[in-house]
């Protein structure tokens, strides 16, 4: 329940984006109006104003050369809508997957999140995603899903077992700054465990990834392209581990997440999407 509290907070000052086709009507728009201004790659709507805008996010920016072959299912998902709260919390990994795979997307960010709502989710819970009207919940979970769909999974069992080990490594250390910035409720406690993380626990986990990424031999963590692990690593360094410890003396680390974000459509979605706290 606490950890989107922030994100409530900072939707007070903000919009309910929602990602649409450029040639469909707005899904949430009151006057069921379409989307009708220039840029023709991806839309959204303001649903509180019924209003609808474009955003010129190129579609499919990431060539073909730099996607991997992966199994995915027959029949490509066709109308993907990710719910989330008004931050990028367990969500914007799978919004990034989708953004780099250039594949539209309904951006749902919800303000409120009611009991009537929950109860209509798998858990409780969100993040969930919905593949043409069926629920899907649990974040990871629905990360790997996409990352398989679209590519982003590596080639090879053995690829995804190292990417596999990236993202469950990175939950740890995600979920133990959840549990100090959002979940303590003692002052003190929560004092010391963020000073624990700042000091010790994220200059470690910083270390890992660098050591990985040294043992990679490429940019990449695995393989000579982007998957889920560089996708994870850079959200979890933006949200969390450069807030309170300089990446600086991690090169590599460094140097992946300039090269994420370096990426055409990750590039434009990042400069536009909403500026939230966490
Ligand atoms: N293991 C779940 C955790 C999901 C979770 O804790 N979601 C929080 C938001 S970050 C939530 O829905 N909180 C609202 C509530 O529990 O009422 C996942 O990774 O998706």
């Amino acid at each position: 329940m606490r950890c989107y509290l922030p994100l409530i907070l900072h939707c007070l000052l903000s919009c309910d984006r929602v990602y649409c086709s450029a040639d469909t009507p707005c899904p949430t728009s009151r006057s069921g109006s379409g989307c009708t201004t220039d840029v023709v790659d991806q839309t959204y709507c303001t649903a509180d104003t019924d209003d609808c805008a474009r955003r010129n996010i190129p579609d499919k920016a990431i060539k073909s050369s730099e996607k991997v072959n992966v199994p995915s299912s027959k029949t490509a998902p066709t109308n993907l809508k990710l719910v989330y709260f008004n931050g990028r919390g367990r969500a914007e990994v799978s919004r990034l997957i989708l953004v780099a795979a250039g594949e539209q997307f309904e951006d749902v960010r919800l303000e409120t999140f009611l009991p009537e709502d929950k109860a209509k989710t798998p858990f409780g819970q969100l993040p969930v995603l919905e593949i043409d009207g069926k629920m899907y919940a649990q974040s990871v979970a629905i990360a790997t899903y996409l990352a398989r769909e679209f590519g982003f999974y590596g080639e090879t069992n053995l690829d995804a077992l190292r990417i596999d080990e990236i993202v469950q490594l990175t939950q740890e250390i995600m979920n133990a700054a959840y549990t100090a910035y959002f979940y303590e409720p003692d002052e003190n406690k929560q004092a010391e465990l963020i000073r624990e993380l700042q000091e010790k626990q994220f200059p470690r986990y910083l270390g890992y990834y660098e050591k990985l990424l040294k043992d990679s031999g490429t940019s990449y963590f695995v393989g000579n392209s982007l998957t889920l692990a560089d996708l994870i690593v850079y959200d979890a360094v933006f949200s969390f581990l450069q807030r309170a410890y300089s990446i600086d003396g991690f090169p590599r680390v460094e140097a992946l997440c300039q090269l994420v974000e370096s990426l055409p459509n990750i590039q434009t979605y990042v400069a536009q999407r909403e500026k939230t706290p966490f």
